[in-house]
């Protein structure tokens, strides 16, 4: 059964950083009614990279994306379907077959520089939320939304 706990790992890569989109993108999510549970701002490790992406690890683009994804800021926002919803608000992987609205859609145009990423199953977003944050990062408090949703 869905679940309003549901979690989901959104990272905005270092070209969203860079065109300044870090607020836009937390405002859609925000507006969205999710809840933002864990946020970060680092530079992400060579090792942290190369575990996040393990499932690319033989495709030709593997190195040019561990590469791209040094830095940006990640955040972990939990709600009503929130994996499959991100993934609708984030758009296609490649930004040319995103539709305008979505995050993709709207600010960026190339699928190696596509400024966000988001989990992609239930399952992964636990593994990736545990990759990248610790469980006391995970903050704990009620949304006033809760009771309306
Ligand atoms: P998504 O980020 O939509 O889950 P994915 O997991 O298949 O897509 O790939 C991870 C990232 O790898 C993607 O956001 C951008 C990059 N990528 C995927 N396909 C690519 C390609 N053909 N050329 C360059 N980069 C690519
Ligand atoms: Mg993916």
């Amino acid at each position: 059964m869905a679940s309003i706990s549901e979690r989901t790992f959104i990272a905005i890569k270092p070209d969203g950083v860079q065109w300044g989109l870090v607020g836009k993108i937390i405002t859609r999510f925000e507006q969205k009614g999710f809840k933002l549970v864990a946020m970060k701002f680092m530079h992400a490790s060579e090792d942290l990279l190369k575990e996040h992406y393990t499932d690319l690890k033989d495709r030709p683009f593997y190195a040019g994306l561990i590469k791209y994804m040094r830095s940006g800021p990640v955040v972990v926002w939990e709600g009503l379907n929130v994996v499959k919803t991100g993934r609708v608000m984030l758009g296609e992987t490649n930004p040319t077959d995103s539709k305008p609205g979505t995050i993709r859609g709207d600010f960026c145009v190339q699928v190696g520089r596509n400024i966000i990423h988001g989990s992609d199953s239930v399952e992964n977003a636990e593994t990736e939320i545990n990759l990248w944050f610790t469980p006391e990062e995970l903050v704990e408090y009620t949304s006033c939304a809760h009771q309306w949703i």
